[in-house]
């Protein structure tokens, strides 16, 4: 067994590193660049794009490490058929899922902007998990793969803080997942709730799981390498 030690609130864990994913949830265009969805509903997407070079740094050790690595991209069927009107309607006509951009149809599978960002790109070898909802796990076959693999810690890195990885990481829990939030290798739109949505994860003891950051893991990691 490879046990890692990581720092973290509300406490230190080891994890066996071979029960352990790495998980980059959503670092799609869509929610990076001008002009996708994230711009759509009236954000800085700039505020987001911090995380890409400490996430960077995780994928080359995970790979160093043949640690399991998993990619979710948000988006639905070019019908939107998979998307709840509820999901589509909150938001004026022109602004929403489906609707033309810069980067193709916003949040559908298979145009530019649903494709996740070169930085981060997948490499052969890796899950891309194409999910309809925030929560990763919904409607998607996640956990199935994860038990098939014996994976049972996640590490939750991506975009955005206090919708995806949060969704992911409450989702996590309640499946029987130990998830560790990497607070610099998460952004959220705005940094009022990065802070509240990582508070409320460790919160209680760990309520939903742990938040570390990418120095302490890398350090872990380092160490049983
Ligand atoms: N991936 C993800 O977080 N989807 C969102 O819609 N995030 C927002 O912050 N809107």
């Amino acid at each position: 067994m490879r046990t890692v030690h990581i720092a973290a609130k509300p406490f230190a864990v080891d994890l066996d590193l071979d029960r352990t994913a790495l998980v980059v949830i959503d670092m799609q265009k869509d929610f990076l660049y001008p002009g996708g969805y994230g711009d759509f509903l009236g954000n800085d997407v700039t505020l987001l794009q911090r995380t890409i070079a400490p996430i960077q740094a995780l994928l080359a050790a995970a790979r160093r490490l043949g640690m399991t690595v998993i990619h979710t991209r948000e988006g639905h069927l070019p019908d939107l058929s998979d998307c709840p009107p509820t999901k589509l309607t909150r938001w004026p006509e022109g602004n929403r899922i489906g609707d033309p951009g810069p980067m193709g149809r916003i949040l559908i599978r298979g145009e530019e902007g649903h494709g996740i960002i070169d930085e981060v790109a997948p490499i052969e070898g890796e899950v891309v998990i194409d999910k309809p909802g925030k929560n990763a796990f919904y409607a998607t076959g996640l956990d199935e793969l994860l038990r098939g693999r014996g994976i049972e810690n996640l590490l939750i890195t991506g975009v955005t803080t206090d919708v995806c990885c949060s969704a992911t990481t409450i989702a996590a829990n309640d499946s029987g997942f130990n998830a560790l939030v990497l607070a610099d290798c998460v952004a959220s739109y705005s940094p009022e709730r990065h802070t509240a949505a990582l508070d409320v994860i460790a919160a209680q003891g760990g309520i939903f799981g742990w938040v570390t950051d990418s120095a302490a893991v890398l350090a872990g990691l380092e160490a049983v390498a």
